[in-house]
């Protein structure tokens, strides 16, 4: 009840605040005209207000009150999103809250990263990382993360688990959004190339991982004039475990495709669920060598006026694998070309030219395309595609895919700008469409189930705004679901230039948050976020209250890579060195403020295995460990149990101490590793 009445009063004291400040607006809107609010204004309307005194002071006018006002999230109060966005060639993954575009967190995915202790000695998320090396003896310690997917429920995110792709070396990793933690990595067994993933379908039974740049399935080797014969594209459809999960490579399986560069796919929901669409570029098939007098691959890759939309059917191709019609490609099942034509797996639908990305409406209706080289857009009918198939409205290209006939498919084509890419929707019947040449957000009315909800003619540009600049993907709320949220707009801007204190001349990248829940307002730019690690390509953003993490683990001694209790956890009491000739073996707690134990003899050459407790309760207690120069560091949260494993190679005297500054008496929170060398003579030989 007391803790009800201070809300109640805190609630109080937020519309007082809100009702001064939406006073100052006003008060600033009505001297619009004059952009530079005026003291003058201020006094003569009556109100003397320390706030707009304060606008006044920075020089804010009153769309700047606004927007500050739209974003401002006071200390203690949480963000209604969450936003996942792709770390780009950080490998990470950064969950953000929106509005007030504060970093919560970057999730370590395919680079290792100190503070979360992955990648540096811990046992399971060093296996984590290995399960995706292409070659044990490639290790590979960063990715280039593009899409990240929410898992769904009926279309809907459901808030349990996070998909990423990375591009440079075609993996996969799956994160668990009750740690926020990678669980797993896999590499991509016929591709080392990779673009159109990760995209769920709308009961997570699949995660869809496309190819990019053509070549030889299977990571082998052919001359590229043998490109039309040997150079494929593909897809992959990875199997996801709910219960475990964990992607089963065992049940999943991928296609190959012509060797057009697939880029960027979505699956079908509602009535398109079961189907799954990729766009492409290159289907001139150009293979560069501008360095021989050949055309360069930014010209010989944008000959034709279409390109070309894969249409592929989900549902009979998974019949298809299950029934064993494929062919093994580095131990993995494959349904060849030949295959997927007999079975009918396999469709193209002309685009126009050189497009970059297809989004699938909420209903599932329509597919918006976008060419970087077209001022339009195109927007593709499903059920228009459905019967062309049906009618054998097509004529085969070179490999023999059947390509429906263009008019028969098309919907309509919008003009939108210069360089349109990647479409959005929201709940009001429109689209939003980044124009990267003008660097611009396009809004566009939708039509067919889409046309009452908004007053606006169907398939109509309704507005621009500007945004700084180059915007690649946009994200809305709940954007990619069968129910947006029409709520905010992120614009994910490649370049800065100008937005920020200059930094030297690698600029970060600009997140823009843009306010489109108005419909007959202009879109308002809200905030720019500079992103100073890695250009992000795609994101997601989820309603926050879906996502239901933990505070600290559910038992002590847990295991997060099983998500079980470990059997090395150790409680208080229990803890204890023991040897077994050279292997040596620890069970250490931590809890404030100190380890136990805080010797540990061991000798030179000595095979070592630590088990490490953090046997606390208490939300936010994390504990660190490292040990000097054996590139080892932990993070040790609530309730975590983990193991490192290390041969002692170098003798000397390591203090290892808690990374966390967690509590009074944290400086004290350390111990001496004491490695002896492994001959009594080791000094004076070495003098
Ligand atoms: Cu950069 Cu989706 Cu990889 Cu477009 S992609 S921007
Ligand atoms: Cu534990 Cu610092």
């Amino acid at each position: 009840m007391a803790l009800n009445n201070r809300n109640f009063g805190r609630t109080k004291a937020i519309v007082a605040f809100l009702l001064v400040l939406l006073l100052a607006v006003g008060l600033f809107a009505s001297c619009r005209d004059q952009q530079e609010p005026g003291s003058e204004q201020l006094e003569e309307s009556g109100i003397s207000s320390d706030l707009a005194a304060i606008a006044e002071a920075r020089g804010l006018t009153p769309d700047d009150v606004s927007a500050a006002l739209k974003t401002y999230t006071p200390s203690g109060t949480h963000d209604e999103y969450i936003l996942f966005a792709s770390g780009g060639h950080a490998g990470q993954v950064y969950a953000i809250g929106v509005p007030s575009m504060r970093i919560l967190k970057q999730i370590a995915v395919f680079t290792p990263e100190p503070w979360q202790g992955y990648g540096y000695g811990a046992k399971g998320s060093m296996e984590v990382l290995a399960g995706g090396y292409v070659n044990e003896d490639l290790p590979l310690t960063w990715g280039d993360t593009h899409h990240p997917a929410l898992s769904e429920t009926g279309g809907e995110y459901d808030g349990d688990w996070l998909f990423i792709n990375d591009k440079a070396n075609a993996r996969v990793a799956v994160i668990d959004l009750r740690d926020f933690e990678t669980k797993q990595i896999v590499k991509n067994p016929i591709s080392l190339s990779d673009h159109g993933g990760t995209f769920s379908t709308p009961d997570t039974e699949w995660v869809i991982e496309g190819g990019q740049y053509a070549a030889p399935l299977g990571w082998s080797y052919s001359s590229i004039e043998n490109y039309r014969d040997d150079y494929r594209g593909m897809i992959t459809l990875w199997k996801f475990d709910r219960e475990a999960g964990r992607i089963r490579p065992e049940e999943s399986f991928a296609m190959e495709l012509p060797p057009y560069w697939q880029d960027l796919c979505d699956a079908g929901k509602l009535v398109s669920d079961g189907w799954i669409f990729c766009n492409s570029f290159n289907t001139e098939m150009a293979t560069g060598g501008v360095e021989k007098g050949e055309p360069a691959f930014e010209s010989g890759a944008s000959q034709r006026d279409m390109d070309y939309l894969h249409v592929i059917n989900l549902d009979r191709a998974v019949e298809v694998a299950a029934a064993g019609n494929t062919t093994e490609v580095n131990g993995f099942p494959v349904i060849s070309l030949d295959t997927a034509l007999e079975e009918e797996l396999l469709y193209f639908v002309p685009e126009p030219k050189s497009p970059h990305g297809v989004d699938v409406t909420p209903g599932g209706e329509y597919l918006v395309i976008s060419g970087k080289l077209d001022p339009h857009t195109t927007v593709f009918s499903f059920e228009k595609i459905m019967a062309a198939i049906e009618a054998g409205d097509y004529e085969p290209d070179e490999y023999g895919v059947p390509v429906l006939n263009f008019d028969s498919v098309m919907e309509t084509q919008v003009e939108l700008g210069l360089g349109p890419l990647h479409t959005q929707f929201d709940d009001k019947g429109y689209a939003y469409t980044s124009l990267f040449l003008d660097s611009a957000v396009a809004r566009w009315s939708l039509g067919g189930p889409y046309a009452d909800l908004n007053d606006d003619p169907d398939w109509t540009l309704v507005q621009k705004t500007p945004v700084h600049y180059n915007v690649g993907h946009l994200v809305a709320a709940e954007g990619d679901t069968v129910s947006p949220d029409g709520n905010y707009l992120v614009s994910m801007n490649k370049w800065a230039v100008d937005r920020f204190a200059n930094v030297g001349p690698l600029l970060p990248q600009n997140f823009q948050l843009i306010d489109i829940a108005n419909p007959g307002a202009t879109m308002q730019l809200l905030y720019d976020m500079p992103i100073p690690d890695g250009e992000p390509h795609y994101a997601q953003i989820i309603k926050a209250d879906k996502l239901e993490p933990w505070e600290v683990y559910p038992e002590v001694g847990w295991d997060p890579i099983t998500q079980s209790v470990s059997p090395h956890a150790t409680a208080a009491g229990e803890e204890r060195i023991e040897r077994d000739g050279n292997n040596v073996e620890i069970w250490m707690t931590a809890v404030r403020s100190h380890f136990t134990p805080e010797h540990v003899e061991i000798r030179k050459g000595d095979h070592v295995t630590w088990h490490i407790t953090n046997i606390e309760r208490a939300y936010d207690a994390t504990h660190g460990f490292t040990i000097p120069a054996y590139n080892i560091n932990l993070s040790l949260e609530p309730g975590e149990t983990e193991t490192i494993e290390f041969e002692a190679t170098h003798d000397g005297v390591f203090s290892y101490y808690c990374t966390e500054f967690c509590s009074a008496l944290h400086l004290e929170m350390t111990g001496y590793l004491f490695i002896e060398p492994d001959d009594s003579q080791a000094f004076s030989e070495s003098d």
